[in-house]
């Protein structure tokens, strides 16, 4: 902590965060993301009332939504708090260092505001990750990202090796800020690093679009998931709120099979 004016100014720093998530899965006994990609943020609203208990983390894409304020986007942080999970803008940065800077702070969305995580592509260098941080220094709360290492999707071209070393590396350069990964292998057995893995479901193998899931227990036994990224198959489901109980079971159970291990 710096002094700044007699009063101690924190960095922002994303350990905080890593703490947050080690603490959430003991205390509520959850692995599960929620990823609410709805187009009604007052739906994604009730829901998180809902789901909240059942939760670690809520993953939504700001960008998709009819009804979007600074306002809801508030509630939805006071209700991310009340119930103790993070609030991840799936943004997936890719562009310059000047333009993400803007993309994170400005316009409509103002996503360094609210959002504890984002999701950024490392794609065109490691300058991202560095502008990303530096917007946040000002930000009296804990900010991070996950970078965006493999893709759930068919053909990604993320599925290589080399471009997978240099999120690698960029994950260690900058790991105040960068909690982990979005991944579908575990990348480092260094397990500071948190691996969140989509493309989930129970009982589907795909989408019309390229999309593949695997079981909650193959991703965590199989490819090292930490948190388990779980979109349709709870939101297009009958019950959601008992899908998602579902869900938290099955991937909490799986984690402490291995962990008892
Ligand atoms: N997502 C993936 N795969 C990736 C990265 N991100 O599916 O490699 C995101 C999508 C979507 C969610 O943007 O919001 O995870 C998966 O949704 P689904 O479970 O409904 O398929």
């Amino acid at each position: 902590p710096a002094l700044k004016n007699g009063i101690i100014e924190m960095k922002s720093s994303s350990i905080p965060i890593r703490q947050r998530f080690q603490t959430i899965r003991e205390e509520k006994k959850t692995n599960l993301c929620l990823c609410a990609d709805l187009t009604s943020l007052d739906e994604i609203i009730e829901l998180s009332k809902q789901v909240g208990p059942n939760i670690c983390m809520l993953k939504i894409h700001c960008d998709i939504l009819n009804d979007f304020s600074m306002e809801k986007i508030q509630q939805l942080k006071n209700i991310s708090r009340t119930f103790n999970f993070l609030l991840l803008e799936d943004r997936k940065f890719a562009d310059i260092g000047n333009t993400v800077q803007l993309q994170y702070t400005k316009g409509l969305f103002q996503i360094a505001t609210w959002a504890d995580l984002v999701t950024v592509h490392v794609l065109p260098g490691e300058g991202i990750v560095q502008a990303l941080e530096q917007s946040v220094q000002s930000i009296d709360e804990p900010r991070g990202c996950l970078l965006i290492a493999q893709m759930s999707s068919k053909g990604a071209l993320t599925n290589n090796e080399d471009y997978v070393k240099g999120v690698i590396k960029c994950t260690e350069k900058y790991s105040d800020y960068v909690i982990g990964f979005i991944s579908q292998s575990r990348l480092t057995t260094d397990n500071k690093f948190i691996h969140c893995t989509p493309g989930i479901h129970l009982n589907n193998t795909g989408d019309q679009l390229g999309q593949q899931y695997v079981t909650p227990r193959q991703a965590i036994d199989g490819r090292g998931a930490d948190i388990l990224i779980v979109g349709r198959a709870i939101t297009d489901s009958i019950n959601r709120i008992k899908t998602c109980e579902e869900y938290q079971q099955e991937g909490y159970n799986v984690y402490e099979q291995l962990r008892n291990i």
